[in-house]
């Protein structure tokens, strides 16, 4: 097998570059471990930035979104006892759309099929070879039998526990990494938004968002134990947290609802340099991992295959390697500034158990700064809405 782009992972950055690609004329495969309805089904982020709208809506895969996502003008800041409404649109002229993940992978593989796009589902024993050369492979196995695809470049979106990233050698590489002490406990439930838009809240006894994914079904969180069981979360308990972390005596209550899914999830930040080692590429979670507080994973994800689209078509069209040469540099400065504002959300709204009370104040101290002064709530929004 040949072909231009070996796509390694088919999840938002894998799709995207294929789908860009194909619209520059330019052939890729994409290769993915799981099946296409388990890609279909997983639920993971909910927040689009402007940029990453304009994108699909440019490149023709922005319909369902437009008729489906909710626009969101503004997110809430809740401490304290109160909410605070942090403007979006009025501080930046943005705003964000809540559309999931999953429905921006199904668009996706719609336009790619539609295309006759060559989407492999279920391969396994993925691994790369000759990436310093001009001719690197990819070998896999697909419905029983053993498959090499021998490519001009190799794009590597296969996450964070991909092969992508370990095919660069440890002695070139350098990880900047932070592991946070909690995580997210993260439920489906079935019930209309209790919220018009996002509420990010800090409570002594931890975080918790609350988000939406349709007029019918509510993505709610709240910070836990990055090792606790969801088999010790009985659904009254669960329902008890939040409300204890989000309720002030306001009137205002929660939702509830049948709980349909439920799950655990780890926190860190995570950067991998370079991005690129011979003609090995790497985009999206396969480089870098933000915790989630910020919003940012999959909006990330597509900036990098945008750039790394774009030096691709340079290198056909000029034979220009400029282009791929500057891909991390350029990366890079748009995932720290996500990195750094990802951190500062995190920190800012979690409870850390070994904080001193000195430590608290300021936390408290820092919230109270950013709703009551205009220019921190523009860099907040600004930030959250990714103009920059
Ligand atoms: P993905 O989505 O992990 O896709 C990688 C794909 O590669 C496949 N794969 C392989 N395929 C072939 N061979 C191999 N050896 C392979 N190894 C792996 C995998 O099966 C998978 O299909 O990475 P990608 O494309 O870089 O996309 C990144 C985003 O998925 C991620 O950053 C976001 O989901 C993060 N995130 C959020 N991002 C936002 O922008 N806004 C949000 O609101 C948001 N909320 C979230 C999130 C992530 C969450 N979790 C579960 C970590 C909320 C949550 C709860
Ligand atoms: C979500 O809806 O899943 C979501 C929204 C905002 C975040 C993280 C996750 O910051």
């Amino acid at each position: 097998m040949r072909t231009q782009v070996a796509i390694i992972g088919a999840g938002p950055a894998g799709l995207l570059l294929s789908h860009l690609l194909h619209l520059k004329g330019i052939e890729s495969v994409v290769l993915e471990t799981r099946s296409r309805e388990e890609i279909e089904s997983t639920i993971r982020a909910g927040v689009l930035e402007q940029g990453t709208m304009d994108i699909l809506t440019e490149t023709g895969v922005g319909e369902r979104m437009k008729r489906e996502g909710a626009l969101h003008h503004g997110i809430e800041l809740a401490f304290g006892g109160r909410r605070h409404r942090i403007d979006l649109t009025e501080l930046t002229g943005q705003a964000i759309t809540v559309y999931a993940q999953h429905e921006v992978i199904k668009d996706l593989v719609a336009a790619r099929l539609a295309a006759q796009g060559q989407l492999l589902f279920s391969v396994s024993g993925t691994s790369i070879e000759g990436v310093e050369t001009d001719k690197p492979r990819v070998r896999f196995m697909h419905e029983g039998e053993q498959h090499t695809l021998e490519a001009d470049f190799i794009a590597g979106c296969d996450g964070f526990h991909g092969v992508s990233r370990p095919a660069i050698p440890d002695s070139k590489r350098q990880d900047y990494q932070r592991i946070y002490p909690f995580g997210w406990f993260g439920v489906l439930v079935e019930a209309p938004p209790s919220s018009d838009e996002l509420i990010y809240a800090q409570h002594e006894r931890g975080f918790v968002l609350v988000s939406t994914r349709s007029p019918t079904v509510q993505r709610l969180y709240f910070q836990c134990d990055p090792k606790d069981s969801v088999d010790n979360w009985s659904d009254d308990r669960i329902w008890n947290e939040f409300h204890t972390r989000l309720e002030n005596g306001d009137g205002w209550r929660l939702k509830e609802g049948k709980i349909f899914q439920k799950g655990i999830i780890g926190m860190r930040s995570f950067v991998s340099t370079p991005m690129q080692h011979g003609r090995l590429f790497l985009a999206g979670d396969a480089a870098h991992i933000v915790p989630p507080t910020g919003a940012k994973g999959l909006n990330l994800a597509v900036g990098d295959v945008k750039r790394l689209a774009q030096g691709i078509d340079d290198f056909y069209r000029s034979a220009s390697e400029a282009g791929l040469a500057s891909y991390t540099e350029q990366a890079l400065k748009r995932i720290w500034r996500a990195e750094y504002f990802s951190w500062w959300m995190t920190s800012m709204l979690h409870t850390f158990e070994d904080a001193s009370p000195f430590q608290r104040q300021i936390q408290r101290a820092e919230l109270e700064n950013v709703v009551n002064s205009r220019a921190l709530s523009t860099a907040l929004a600004e930030n959250y809405v990714g103009a920059f």
